[in-house]
């Protein structure tokens, strides 16, 4: 297996927006992330994961570029950029920053160029129809509600969106854009940044023939996704980009929906040359009913096993995984995975374990340390996400669904669960702003807060330590092999990492209820000792049946080392 610092470190995700507000204006911003860097490393993580920082009008909180080479207002400036990627690599850690080159905001100077006239240099730079009779060249909807066309009056033609209209698509088969987006990149390596997330990328070809898409049960638009999604084009342009733009030292990650663990190998096989691993969606829709607004209990061998399994058992030459439960487009971890009620604390643990003892580079999203939840009480004025105001005209205004049970969906499935503000103490607004955040604090951050797990040697957050630190110390966590045990256990997932004559075993128990593993002989408890127990009183009231039978506690995690 090749070695490298991407595959052995741990990632923390910041969504800067939300993490610390150092100058008042209820906005995280990098100073803040500068002024909590020590934090950060006390986590034991080695690499930060920032989402977009690049200046932006925030139609789509940053996802929407309007200058490539400069740094978002509200975030700071260039300086205060510098000054905290000097102090991330002088703590010995990492930085990933995520790259949004599928499209531009429509305040970008391309674009603002490219409406003036058909003829302008830069019209080609996006992606336009004529239409016909008036309409859209075809039915296509968009990711955030709404057609994909919009009609620039000044020229008479549609451009292409497949999120907002703030964000028209740039047109990939043009060379000079291309060349542009290189420069762009390699502006950001020469800084020293030391990977890339790159948005969206499976996206970068669309079907130029604009075929109608299939119109389902009832829908107002046609289905767009077959046509703009990991069409073959796409590995031209990721080649192109590997080959002028990054070196191995970079680790350049994709943001790919609609891949999984059968198919990814399409993009990160070590020999494709194109991305080293995916971000997937595997686990983004785990417990969403039929409707948004009906929860539906998990299965644990289809929903979860099955994926992560198969996720870890790729062979070596298909590329390597992340293995993340959260990040700003899903809900919190312990709210949609876990119970954050009844077995707040013990099932947070649970899944850090899992996410820390798994195969594959673990991404752990701000806050889910300390188990922050979903911001479940929340109302429409609170929302702060773009694609909920389209799409509440296109649900509820058009009487397809309720507003009770628009806002009960929303509650149960917004990004903006993940985007409300770090907790840091119990003091007004969490201590992320001494004014007003630009979206709610959760109710719940008087409980659940960084200062009080700090002093709380039981807490999550000190669980999570214990488990960054475990995994540094054990490469077997890394490089090991991974076996999964009893597969059809309906609530434990259990599993063998192995590496040459180190065996770890691992076993998660899924629910708030009692249940029972059956070990198979090269797991029998009398070769092992537990490391690592999410209840307090782990070690004495362990409900061993015998050494090939072990009986586990509600949500209840443990990591035992094989003896040698
Ligand atoms: O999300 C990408 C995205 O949402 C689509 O790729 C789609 O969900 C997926 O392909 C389904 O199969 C990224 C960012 O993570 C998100 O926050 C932005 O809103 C979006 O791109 C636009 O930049
Ligand atoms: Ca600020």
């Amino acid at each position: 297996m090749q070695k490298k610092w991407w595959k052995e470190g741990v990632a923390y995700q910041i969504y800067v927006r939300s993490f610390k507000d150092s100058n008042g204006d209820g906005i995280g911003d990098l100073r803040g992330i500068i002024e909590k860097l020590d934090y950060i490393k006390s986590l034991g993580v080695d690499m930060i994961y920032l989402n977009p920082i690049n200046k932006s009008p925030n139609e789509d909180n940053g996802y929407d570029i309007s200058d490539f080479e400069d740094i978002m207002i509200e975030f700071g400036d260039l300086e205060d950029f510098d000054e905290l990627l000097s102090g991330i690599h002088q703590r010995n850690m990492r930085l990933i920053m995520d790259m949004v080159i599928n499209h531009s905001s429509d305040e970008h100077p391309w674009f603002i160029e490219a409406i003036k006239s058909k003829e302008n240099k830069y019209r080609d730079y996006y992606i336009w129809s004529k239409g016909k009779d008036n309409k859209p060249p075809n039915n296509w909807g968009s990711f955030f509600g709404g057609s994909a066309w919009e009609l620039d009056e000044n020229t008479g033609e549609y451009y292409l969106h497949i999120f907002s209209k703030k964000q028209p698509d740039l047109n990939w088969t043009n060379k000079e854009l291309r060349q542009d987006m290189k420069n762009m990149l390699k502006y950001w390596v020469g800084k020293g940044v030391d990977g890339f997330r790159m948005d969206a990328i499976n996206h970068l070809a669309k079907d130029m023939r604009f075929p109608d898409g299939e119109v389902k049960d009832g829908a107002l638009y046609g289905d767009f996704i077959p046509y703009v999604q990991n069409l073959p084009e796409v590995h031209d342009y990721l080649k192109e980009l590997k080959r002028d733009v990054f070196t191995d030292s970079h680790v350049v990650i994709g943001e790919t929906g609609g891949i999984n663990y059968e198919n990814a190998h399409v993009y990160t096989g070590v020999d494709n040359k194109e991305l080293d691993f995916t971000f997937h969606f595997d686990l983004h829709s785990v417990g969403k009913g039929e409707n948004p607004w009906e929860r539906v209990d998990i299965d644990l061998i289809k929903d979860i096993k099955e994926k992560m399994t198969g996720w870890a058992t790729r062979d070596e030459k298909e590329g390597w995984c992340p293995v993340f439960y959260s990040n700003h487009d899903t809900t919190r971890t312990v709210s949609r995975l876990g119970d954050d009620k009844k077995y707040h604390k013990l099932s947070a643990k649970m899944l850090a374990t899992l996410q820390l003892t798994h195969k594959g580079t673990p991404f752990i999203y701000y806050g889910d340390e300390i188990g922050m939840t979903n911001a479940d009480d929340f109302k429409l004025e609170d929302y702060r996400d773009a694609s909920i105001f389209t799409r509440y005209s296109e649900f509820v205004l058009s009487g397809i669904v309720s507003h009770e049970n628009y806002i009960k969906g929303l509650n149960l499935t917004s990004r903006d669960n993940s985007r409300t503000p770090m907790q840091w103490n119990a003091k007004e607004n969490a201590g992320f702003t001494d004014s007003n955040p630009w979206i709610k604090v959760n109710s719940n951050y008087q409980e659940v807060n960084v200062e009080k797990q700090e002093k709380d040697c039981d807490s999550i957050l000190n669980f999570y330590k214990k488990l960054i630190a475990l995994r540094k110390e054990e490469l077997t966590l890394v490089y090991g092999t991974f076996e999964e045990i009893d597969k059809e256990n309906p609530s434990i997932y259990a599993y063998l990492r192995i590496l040459e004559d180190k065996k770890i075993l691992i076993v998660c128990n899924f629910f708030g209820r009692d249940a029972q593993l059956m070990l198979s002989e090269e797991a029998f408890l009398s070769n092992f000792k537990l490391e690592v127990c999410n209840y307090e009183n782990g070690e004495d009231n362990l409900q061993i049946v015998n050494e090939k039978i072990i009986n586990l506690r509600p949500y209840e995690s443990r990591v035992y080392i094989s003896e040698r």
